[in-house]
């Protein structure tokens, strides 16, 4: 049991770091919503166009309304960038 304690201690201590290296930059997030989600460039994301992108994907819709969902913080039915690079 100690000895599994161990490794799990272990696995959390060498993965933080991992984590914090993998994480999205805010270029790759970045690149990511003006090449992927931003179809028309108009410098937000509309829910079609983030639905569409990750159907694409083969996203399942559901997932990708609760996640434009979460992106949207003021509520407003668009991403800005701002927004897309703020959400963890
Ligand atoms: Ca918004």
């Amino acid at each position: 049991m100690i000895k599994f304690n161990s490794i799990l201690l272990l696995l959390i201590l060498v993965s933080a770091p991992l984590n914090f290296i993998f994480a999205d930059s805010v270029e790759a997030k970045t690149k990511r919503f003006e090449k992927s989600f931003d179809k028309d460039s108009n410098g937000v994301v509309t829910k079609d166009e983030f639905v569409q992108t990750r159907t694409k994907w083969g996203r399942p819709e559901a997932e990708s309304h609760k996640f434009f969902n979460y992106h949207d913080k003021d509520k407003n039915g668009e991403i800005t960038l701002e927004e897309f690079t703020a959400s963890k």
